[in-house]
């Protein structure tokens, strides 16, 4: 990379802090860098007191891949800070253009060594869960390309969980996606790369590679089930078939 990583990482964290959107990154950022320069923006969020309390995939559903034109599987950080409670408040103008999207979560009952390749993620998740996650791209338009949005921390926003249950069957499950009470998007969990569980094998290669931590109580947003819609002032609803619902209110 000709550019050095700091001066990119400050733009995106002060175009985050300051909800105003940034051009995209220089050309000829690999992916490798792309994930340095995450982990620099993220960084400055851990400086300033956030903890990470998870990780979350992106791009794997083909509603995803197609409407950003982007078709690997990315992952970025959740921190505390991103965490709103079901039923909560967003409050609209901390965001550059936020889209809303639903997805499913589990939840880690042990660590897992991404390193190890032994490593069984999917018996070490001890809980699933409905979620909506508020994406927003820093950058202007919404436009990027593969080593943008990963360095953008893959569009992270904000996320709330509905109530854990016990993990069973989450291959097939009705998603759907409300906004006051209106549908606005459908689909199965099933869109998530044939079965959710599959994107949690993923992560751990990426994890291994990009350094991740998957620990203990660490949340992991499986990705949308269906695209992204536009998060204007209104109350978002995600409902999956069997696991409950989980609302968010924007204002
Ligand atoms: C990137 C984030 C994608 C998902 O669930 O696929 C994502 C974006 O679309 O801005 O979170």
């Amino acid at each position: 990379m000709t550019t050095s990583t700091a001066p990119l990482a400050a733009r995106l964290h002060d175009a985050q802090r300051n909800a105003e959107a940034t051009p995209q990154l220089p050309a000829g950022i690999s992916i490798d860098e792309a994930y340095e320069i995450q982990h620099a923006v993220l960084a400055q969020r851990f400086a300033a007191g956030e903890r990470l309390v998870g990780t979350k995939l992106g791009f794997t559903s083909r509603a995803k891949m197609v409407q950003m034109g982007v078709s690997d599987i990315i992952v970025g950080q959740l921190t505390d800070a991103m965490r709103v409670d079901d039923g909560g408040e967003v409050r609209l103008s901390t965001l550059v253009h936020p889209r809303v999207e639903p997805e499913i979560v589990f939840r880690l009952g042990h660590d897992v060594d991404p390193a190890d390749p032994l490593a069984d993620i999917v018996s070490a998740v001890d809980a699933v869960a409905p979620a909506v996650e508020v994406i927003d791209s820093r950058y202007r338009d919404f436009k990027f390309n593969l080593a943008d949005v990963i360095a953008d921390n893959t569009s992270g926003g904000l996320f709330a969980i509905g109530g854990w249950l016990p993990v069973g069957d989450v291959a097939n499950r009705a998603v759907r996606l409300s906004v006051n009470g209106r549908d606005a998007q459908f689909g199965s969990t099933a869109a998530i790369l044939g079965h959710p569980l599959r994107a949690l094998r993923q992560l751990v290669g990426i994890a291994a590679k990009q350094g991740f931590p998957l620990l203990k109580g660490h949340v992991i947003l499986a990705g949308a089930a269906t695209a992204a819609v536009p998060f204007g002032p209104s109350v978002v609803r995600v409902e999956v078939a069997g696991l409950g619902s989980v609302t968010v209110r924007g204002v």
